[in-house]
Formats: C-alpha cells, structure tokens, sequence
C-alpha cells in the first residue's frame, strides 16, 4: 500500500505512535509521513519519506493559526497526486482528520481517510465550541474510526453525535528498544515522563516524592517540559528537596533513563492511553497510576502496579514504598508488566490491526 500519514512531530505520544507507526509500516510498504517538522524519535534515522508543511509567513495573519490547516491540506494534496496514495492516516482529530478530509476531496476521492483519536485533540480540544462540529464532521467522514482505549472510545460516542463504527487499536511499544538495562542497586530511581500540563498533575508527584525520600534512598527523574515545570520546580524547592529532584527536560533516547529505573508514576487526572506508562512497563518497570480513563485497562492493581485515586499523593507515596522496600514485590511486578507488554503491546500484535483496517477500508466502494 502507499500510505501518507498526518501528525503532530512533537514529544506528545500521538506524535509518537504516529512516527513508531510509519516505522514499523515503511518495512512493507510505501510511506509518507507529513507534519510541520521531522519527528522527534527519528531525526536521523527515517526510513520512510518525509513531507514538511511550509507555512506562510505574512504580518497580516500572524494570530490566525487556521494557516497551519490549510498549508497541511495542501501538502496533502500534493502528496497524494504525487505519490498516488491509497490511504492518508490522520493521528489527531484536529485539524488533521479535517485537512485530510479535504485533500482527499480535492483529489476526487482518490484516497481514504483513517483517523485516529488519541483523546487530547477529541474529548479536550476538539470538543471545545470553537471546534466541535468541525471534529465532528471529520470524524464521521473519516473511512475508517479509531481510538487507542475502550475508555476513549466510550468517551468519545458520548460526548459526539457520531454514528459511524470505533474501533479500538491500543498503542504499541518496542520491547527491543524498551528493555530492562543494568543499573547499581544503591539507590531507587523514580522517574516520570510527560509534556507537564496541568492534568498531568506534577505537584502530586513532588509531594509523594518528599514522603518516599524520607523513608528510603531515592531519587526522582523528571523527563519533558511544559507549562507546570516552573511551578514543580519552585514547589521541590520549597519542601527542600531539590537535589533530589532532576528536572531533565526533552530527552531523545528516554528508554536510557526508564530502562534503569525503579518506578514510574502517572497520577494524571486524564489519560486516554497512558503512552508513557506502557513504554516503562516495557522496561520492566512497576507503575503507580491514577485509577482513571485508559490507565485502568492498561495497568492490573495489584498485579502490575498500584491504582490510586486522583489527587491522593499520600496514597501515591505508600503504594510506591510498598513496591520499592520489598525487591521481591517490585521484581515481580516488573516481569508481569514486561509479560503484559510481550503479550498485548508489541508492534507484531498491534501493526497488523492497521493494516487490517487500511485494506477493509480500501475494499469498501
Ligand atoms: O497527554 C500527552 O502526553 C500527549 C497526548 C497527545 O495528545 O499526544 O497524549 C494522548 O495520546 C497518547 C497516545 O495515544 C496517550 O497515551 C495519552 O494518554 C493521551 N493523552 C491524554 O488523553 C491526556
């Protein structure tokens, strides 16, 4: 098949189940992927085509950020005539479904249209007045519908009037690149990874992390960046316990750090999915969750990690002391985490399900 596909290039997981996703596809067939800028995790190493959306730059409509859609329409146009694709692949309601929907109609319908839901650009932006009837539209026009959770496909029939059929594809993950590495025993390492808005909720990490440091050896890793760092950074200060508190920011190879650590925690108030989660477990790393959207289907309480309720740091902080003082216990979650990954999450058990969706869709009239 010769497949486009749409993202965003940046450190949120869309963008990267987008770009593993063109990855793994490019071993089969032809593919294009195409977004304002390369994507993070394969600068220099592409193996697929890559298309960059040229924005215009003119004073007049320097505050109008519909210039980004239309420049990706045309892109996709273009794309699609040059490369006669069978299949443009749209990762984010908007605007991506919306523009490929509209490249494909200008191209006569000679390609279909896949989108895929990750949650932030349905159910928080996209259900927004300004854009609701517009992600609306395209999710409905959309020749095939999926989402990475039961949970977000739940979510999503209910909060849109949409009639067509969801289908549920999970994320993925490499177990090869994401593997258990060796570290010293000394010292715990608690690590957390995100683009730190505020439902990811920082804060409640911080102050667990405080509780836990005054029990055990530890440290914690905090990998990304975003509107939150400044306010966890002061806050870490503020409980004194800054030197123990890394601030990484982006990291490229971030299974370096995950490989070696102890624990991962994801107290958000929302998470359709929980990318960061699954790639730890990959590591045979435990994880401590909110009870919450797609991390309830992804993770076992009790069996893999801990479930808490959102905003409970102090039961944050004591399921994470009991996993971390008892290596028998965080041993054994780790492997059944790993196991859990082996069995459901890899790219053999998961690629296919798109592929499978791309050539129904391309059989339909
Ligand atoms: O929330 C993020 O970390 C970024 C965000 C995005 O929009 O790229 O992630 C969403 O998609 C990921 C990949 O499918 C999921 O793992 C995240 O759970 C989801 N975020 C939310 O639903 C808040």
């Amino acid at each position: 098949m010769k497949i486009g596909i749409a993202c965003f290039p940046t450190y949120g997981g869309s963008g990267i189940i987008a770009t593993e996703l063109a990855h793994m596809l490019a071993k089969k067939h032809e593919l294009h992927l195409v977004s304002y800028d390369k994507p993070v995790r394969f600068e220099d190493e592409m193996d697929f085509s890559f298309h960059k959306v040229e924005l215009l730059s003119y004073p007049l409509f320097e505050r109008v950020p519909c210039c980004y859609s239309l420049a990706l329409v045309s892109k996709l146009v273009e794309v699609i005539k040059s490369y006669d694709l069978d299949i443009v692949h749209a990762h984010y309601a908007v605007p991506n479904a919306m523009s490929a929907y509209l490249a494909k109609k200008i191209c006569n319908d000679s390609a279909k249209v896949i989108t895929t839901l990750h949650g932030t650009d349905s159910y928080l932006v996209g259900r927004h007045r300004s854009y609701k009837e517009v992600t609306q539209f395209s999710m409905q026009q959309s020749d095939g519908l999926t989402t990475v959770s039961e949970y977000l496909k739940e979510r999503t029939n209910t909060e849109f009037d949409i009639s067509r059929e969801i289908r549920v594809i999970p994320n993925f993950v490499d177990p090869q690149k994401f593997r258990r590495l060796e570290k010293d025993q000394g010292q715990k390492i608690i690590c957390h990874s995100s683009n730190f808005r505020p439902l990811k909720r920082i804060p409640d990490i911080i102050k667990a992390f405080k509780i836990i440091s005054q029990e055990i050896n530890c440290e914690l890793f905090l990998v990304g960046n975003g509107p939150e760092r400044p306010k966890a950074e002061k806050l870490a200060k503020n409980l004194g316990i800054s030197k123990k508190v890394h601030f990484l920011g982006n990291v490229k190879n971030v299974q370096e750090i995950l490989g070696k650590s102890d624990l991962f925690l994801l107290p958000s108030e929302d998470e359709s999915f929980g990318l960061a989660a699954l790639e730890a477990m990959s590591c045979e790393v435990p994880v401590v969750a909110s009870n919450i959207g797609g991390l309830k289907e992804l993770i076992s309480h009790g069996v893999d990690g801990y479930l808490i309720e959102v905003g409970d740091a102090e039961a944050l902080a004591q399921y994470s002391l009991k996993i971390l003082q008892d290596p028998r216990l965080q041993g054994e979650f780790g492997k059944n985490a790993r196991q859990k990954v082996l069995k459901k999450y890899t790219p053999d058990k998961i690629v296919p399900k798109y592929e499978n969706l791309y050539n129904e869709t391309l059989k339909e009239k």
